[in-house]
């Protein structure tokens, strides 16, 4: 008889870095639970870590590659498939030019060291600048910021939570998201032990959130005016003289004339627009102001909206004018064991732009707003074939009905994924990887985010079957083949196929500063101790966390100010007069714990459970926009935007802002041809066939998905 075996792990579902303990018997999980020796942990783990188990038995899972054929699905040999797929994108390039084939790289590529490692030598062996990603729907601005004020796109600065005094959120729900650039398990003890040390959590968002709900003070604010409040609080900070930059000041001296540009921002003149008063926000700096330490941290939903990068670089301002950057309880910087970023792209912004519409590219990658625009318009450069890697941007993008017409008329798909899901239907061939408890694992993004530095290496559960592939297998597969087929050198990938992912995480470990136990640290060191390592509290790290070689703190007024010009416009001089439209509302949208943006509906354990007897995929309306409009409590309305319409139960909440609606993404599993039978059980709506891709954040061209215009009617 087989015994049951336990190991440890980490949950990749999310930012938290959970550690896991996995309870096995032969080839079959038997549980999942938290590690309670995981020092950075502590054995906390939320409902989704079960559903790695469901993803591991998930009977739609796709183990080998497929070709699309007029009988169906075929199943296809490794080796053929990459053959096939190495040769299609070569035919499609040489015949319309290399620039004719884009790719897509979704989310759970920043939790696979191996996509994020070997992935690029694929990317490169394309040699198309038509690169595209699920950056522009979220953090793009965070890396614009500290692209240009530390040098860095990625050395991102993160809130000192387990020290603060007061905690502010801005547009982040991280009771629902656990964390996001903010690498944080168990969030909910660690908020409830600020607020027992006598501090604060103060949450500003249009919806009285899960997080709002355990806050000390909750603020509904108009969505899309966050860059007016932050306007306002700076000003506010020095009209009452609270400015305490303190050594600051010696690594950005522009500071001092930062005072100049919020002039004509006193918090009675955004109070209307806000929707918060001139008091509420006056008090608010006070508050911040009088803690022993505070950090003011915005996240997804105040990065993905109209004044998007000016937000997240206000935010940034307002910590260092208040002293909070670089000391404990503020925003610090991490120190990773493996640290990645010395040896990757700084990030170069604006260095080339879409052919259709000029939107500027950031680091190597356009605005995926402009993709579909960059496949229906014809021309050269045009996209012909499309690569996607870990992503589902039909169903994750702005208007992804047109982005889903657009998939059906090119000429050749592969999609890296192990579901078909509303975007990989469309591919011609599917390369499937394993899931990630047959991989090995390490964070090497998520370390650099993370609240605490620590260290940990995760083995495979199972051996992998000879049969399967990782991720970076995969694409060093493609990669080898694709550089043969162009003539290029292929030297390079005997190495690179001896060392494995796992070889370059190694180097970085051996090469950094750390120690256990007087040995340095390394892979095997690792796999001796799979709970991972505590390395310590975040540590003050200025001027060494600087990339730009005169380390200051460039903060770049040139670029980001003459923004407010926009803000002006938008909100002052010619204001859009939408609300006046009959049945406006503000769109903006929620996460639920147990979600993963638009994948983890295939798991029963992940969508069962009752609310009030409709699925998750509701829209909350205030009861005062519910009787204005004559729409009852689950009754189904129809949501009109410029680019669609979709029809959804109404779910009326007190909870929400009037004004506002909140519709969750991810859903409307509906579209012929996916093969995700519970998923399409519970299938919803897309609330991103009503988001518009012609809006964006102008000065990054980051999607807008928060603050949108639509229309609401009874059904
Ligand atoms: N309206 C609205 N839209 C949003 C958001 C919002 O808040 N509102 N949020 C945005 C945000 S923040 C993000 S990050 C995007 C996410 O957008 P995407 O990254 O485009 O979408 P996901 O749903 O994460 O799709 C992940 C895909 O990867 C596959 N997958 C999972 N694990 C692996 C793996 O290990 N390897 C491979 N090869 N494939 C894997 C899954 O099967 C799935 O098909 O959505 C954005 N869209
Ligand atoms: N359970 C679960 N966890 C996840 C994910 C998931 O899909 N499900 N996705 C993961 C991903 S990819 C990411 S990026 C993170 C995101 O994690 P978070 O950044 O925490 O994002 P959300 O949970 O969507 O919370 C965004 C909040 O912003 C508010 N908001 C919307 N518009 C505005 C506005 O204009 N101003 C202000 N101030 N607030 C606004 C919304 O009401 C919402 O409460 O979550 C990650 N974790
Ligand atoms: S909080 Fe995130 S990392 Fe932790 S168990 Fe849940 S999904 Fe996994
Ligand atoms: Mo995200």
């Amino acid at each position: 008889m087989t015994s049951e075996r336990k190991h440890y792990s980490t949950c990749t579902l999310c930012e938290a870095m959970c550690g896991i303990e996995v309870t096995t018997k032969g080839r079959e999980i038997v549980n999942i639970a938290g590690d309670k020796k995981n020092p950075f942990s502590e054995g906390h783990v939320c409902p989704k870590a079960m559903a790695l188990k469901d993803l591991y038995d998930d009977p739609d899972r796709i183990k080998k590659p497929l070709q699309k054929t007029a009988e169906g699905w075929v199943e296809l040999e490794w080796d053929d498939a990459f053959d096939k797929v190495a040769e299609s994108l070569f035919k499609v390039q040489q015949k319309y030019g290399v620039e004719s084939v884009g790719t897509y790289l979704g989310n759970p590529n920043a939790h696979n060291m191996g996509a994020i490692l070997f992935g690029p030598y694929f990317y490169r062996a394309l040699r198309s600048h038509n690169r595209y990603s699920a950056t522009s729907v979220d953090q793009l601005p965070h890396h614009i910021v500290s692209r240009m004020l530390f040098g860095h796109q990625s050395q991102i600065p993160i809130p000192d939570i387990d020290h603060t005094h007061y905690f502010m959120v801005i547009g982040g729900n991280p009771l629902a998201s656990n964390g996001s650039i903010m690498t944080v398990p168990h969030i909910k003890r660690r908020l409830k032990a600020v607020q027992k040390r006598g501090g604060k959590v103060v949450v500003i968002d249009p919806k009285k959130s899960e997080t709002a709900d355990i806050s000390s003070e909750h603020h509904f604010i108009k969505p899309g005016t966050d860059e007016l409040l932050l306007l306002a609080m700076i000003h506010t900070v020095f009209v009452k003289q609270l400015d305490k930059p303190g050594k600051l000041l010696d690594y950005a001296p522009e500071l001092a004339t930062l005072r100049d540009h919020v002039a004509n921002y006193p918090a009675s003149r955004v109070a209307t627009h806000t929707g918060m008063s001139a008091q509420q926000i006056e008090q608010l700096v006070e508050d911040f102001c009088a803690a022993e330490s505070a950090v003011c941290y915005g996240r997804m939903g105040a990065s993905v909206q109209a004044f998007g990068t000016l937000t997240q670089y206000l935010i940034m301002l307002f910590n260092m004018l208040t002293g909070n950057l670089d000391s404990q309880g503020g925003m610090m910087f991490t120190q990773p064991a493996a640290d990645l970023l010395p040896h990757s792209g700084r990030g170069s912004i604006g260095a080339y732009s879409t052919r259709v519409r000029k939107l500027p590219a950031f680091s190597g990658e356009f605005p995926v707003s402009a993709l579909a625009e960059e496949i229906l318009t014809e021309g050269e450069g045009q996209i012909k074939a499309m690569v996607v890697g870990a992503g589902n941007p039909v169903l994750t993008t702005p208007n992804g009905g047109q982005l889903d017409r657009a998939f059906e008329s090119l000429e050749f798909v592969v999609a890296i994924d192990f579901f078909i899901t509303e975007t990989t239907r469309h591919a011609d061939i599917i390369l499937p990887p394993v899931t990630s408890l047959e991989r090995d694992h390490y964070d090497i993004i998520f370390h650099n985010f993370a609240v605490r530095n620590s260290t940990k290496f995760s083995s495979p559960i199972f051996e992998p079957s000879p049969d399967s592939r990782t991720d970076w297998q995969i694409y060093l597969a493609l990669a080898e083949r694709m550089d043969a087929l162009n003539g290029a050198a292929t030297d390079k990938y005997k190495a690179l196929w001896a060392k494995e992912p796992t070889g370059v995480v190694d180097d970085l470990l051996r090469s950094g500063s750390y120690r256990h136990e007087g040995k340095p640290l390394s892979i095997d060191l690792l796999k001796n101790l799979p709970h991972g390592i505590d390395l310590g509290p975040l540590q003050t790290a200025l001027p060494e966390a600087i990339f730009h070689s005169n380390k200051r703190i460039d903060l770049a007024f040139d670029y980001f100010m003459p923004d407010i010009d926009r803000v002006e416009k938008a909100f002052f001089i010619t204001p859009q007069k939408t609300s006046q439209q009959p049945n406006t509302l503000q769109l903006i949208g929620r996460r639920h714990l147990k979600t993963n943006n638009s994948w983890l509906h295939n798991s029963q354990r992940m969508v069962k459970g009752t609310n009030q007897g409709m699925s998750r995929c509701t829209a909350q309306i205030h009861s005062q926009d519910a009787a204005r409009f004559g729409i009852d409590n689950k009754q189904l309305i129809k949501v009109r935007s410029r680019v669609g319409e979709i029809e959804i139960p109404a779910e009326v909440t007190d909870k929400i802002m009037p004004g506002v609606i909140s519709i969750p993404h991810g859903w409307g599993h509906n579209k012929k041809g996916m093969r995700w039978q519970v998923a399409e059980q519970h299938a919803g709506v897309s609330v991103n066939d009503l988001t518009d891709e012609m809006v964006v954040d102008e000065l990054s061209g980051n999607a807008v998905l928060n603050g949108v215009p639509v229309q609401v009617f009874p059904s």
